[in-house]
């Protein structure tokens, strides 16, 4: 088998024949990819305004990133937490600084961390609330997404991500977003540990909530003795024009969860973190994962974490957030596809005039491909445009012009 692919239709045939058919991906077949540029394999340059999900807040292949991850793979690449290493208390303290916690449980994948989310709620409700064994619940909001595993499809109020995955974990509460109300008379359970939400939804496309509805709700939580924990994997590591989306409201919640952009892309890196009163609720053997925290993904980690500081990252997607919404707001009052736009930083979305089961968007997205920018819809009639931070002014401006030219020159 050669070791390269030369042509896009042999890609896409060998997914098509050995692979799952779990996505639908654009068909647009990538080699090569650097800061907000990607190529595919026949040379075509495109704008990235997907960044993986926000997990390339960095850009791609950022050389820091990458050197940190060629010098640590030359010396030692996982170790299990069965010994000590020694990268990975390095890791922790800096973490932890970064964010202003105490501790820190480092996984691999943005479920786990969920997961890890979930699992200290409930010991720290037996072991320090005192809720009653078994009886914890944990309230999440409709339209969530925070991965594809039983525990988190479980909360799920999508059919396509829970429909016969059944049985479902118990212990669940499912709340309007957005909703103080409904969330005040949840709380009024007894039994209910934990609140766990995306300080804007991602996967419901770009979902933004009212000012100070986090902040209202986290001091709701704090006055019920319940964990507000926030579920930062893709509004996390300034993708939205701060550090934290929850920095727009002024508080830090109880439990951090983090992912994607915590390693730039390079490598799977997620993290939990939070008090030395929840997470010592956990002892050893109770919890865990083969790489979490490993030497490798804890050096890359520390390197994508510093690229944001130093290039100022959250300032520039705060900024450019501003611009991008500006002129796809006075691009609309004369475009009659497209109802509205909407994000923080650089996490934005548009919704498309057409129905959620229409093609529109998916077309759009094929043109746009066609134009030199890749982007996807989330739910039918929404595309997300979310590029690397490390966008400049004059690129961003070139990609509104391939975006406006596009929808512009649309027909259904
Ligand atoms: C797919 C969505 C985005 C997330 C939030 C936890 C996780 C995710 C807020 C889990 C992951 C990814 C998963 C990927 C596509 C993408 C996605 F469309 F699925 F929902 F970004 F919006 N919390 N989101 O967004 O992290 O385990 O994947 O590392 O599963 O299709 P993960």
């Amino acid at each position: 088998m050669p070791n390269t692919i030369s042509k896009s239709s042999d890609a896409i045939a060998l997914e098509e024949k050995y692979g799952a058919h779990n996505y639908h991906p654009l068909p647009v077949v990538l080699a090569r990819g650097e800061g907000v540029y990607l190529w595919d394999v026949d040379g075509k340059k495109y704008y990235d305004f997907l960044s993986a999900y926000s997990a390339v807040n960095q850009g791609h292949c950022h050389p820091r990133i990458i050197q940190a991850l060629i010098a640590q793979a030359q010396k030692l690449t996982l170790t299990s937490r069965a010994f000590y290493n020694d990268v990975l208390g390095r890791f922790e303290k800096y973490i932890t600084e970064y964010f202003g916690y105490d501790k820190v449980l480092a996984m691999n994948s943005g479920v786990e961390a969920c997961e890890t989310g979930v699992k200290l709620c409930r010991k720290w409700a037996y072991k320090v609330k005192g809720i009653e064994e078994n009886q914890a619940k944990i309230i999440f909001v409709e339209n969530n997404f925070w991965g594809r595993s039983i525990a988190a499809i479980s909360s799920s109020t999508d059919p396509s991500a829970y429909k016969d995955y059944g049985p479902y974990l118990p212990g669940y509460v499912i709340i309007p977003y957005n909703d103080l109300p409904a969330l005040e008379r949840a709380l009024e359970d007894p039994h209910v540990a934990g609140f766990m939400v995306e300080p804007i939804q991602g996967e419901a496309g770009v979902v933004v909530p009212a000012d100070g509805y986090l902040k209202k709700a986290y001091e709701m939580c704090r006055k019920k003795n319940v964990l507000f924990i926030a579920d930062e994997v893709q509004t996390g590591i300034a993708r939205t024009g701060k550090l934290l989306a929850c920095d727009y409201d002024g508080f830090k919640p109880d439990i951090l969860i983090l992912g994607k952009a915590l390693s730039g892309g390079v490598y799977p890196v997620s993290a939990a973190l939070t008090s030395d009163e929840v997470m010592l609720t956990i002892k050893p053997g109770e919890h865990g994962s083969t790489f979490g925290g490993n030497p490798l993904g804890a050096e890359v980690a520390i390197a994508a974490l510093e690229v944001v500081k130093d290039e100022k990252l959250a300032e520039n997607a705060f900024r450019l957030g501003n611009l991008f919404r500006e002129r796809m707001n006075s691009f609309i009052q004369k475009n009659d596809l497209v109802k509205l736009v909407r994000g923080r930083g650089l996490l934005n979305a548009i919704v498309i005039k057409d129905s959620p089961d229409s093609e529109t968007a998916w077309n759009i997205c094929l043109k746009l491909r066609d134009n030199g920018l890749l982007a996807k819809p989330t739910h039918g009639n929404i595309i997300r445009f979310a590029p690397p931070l490390v966008i400049n002014e004059e690129q961003l401006h070139e990609c509104c012009d391939i975006i406006e030219k596009t929808i512009a020159g649309f027909k259904k």
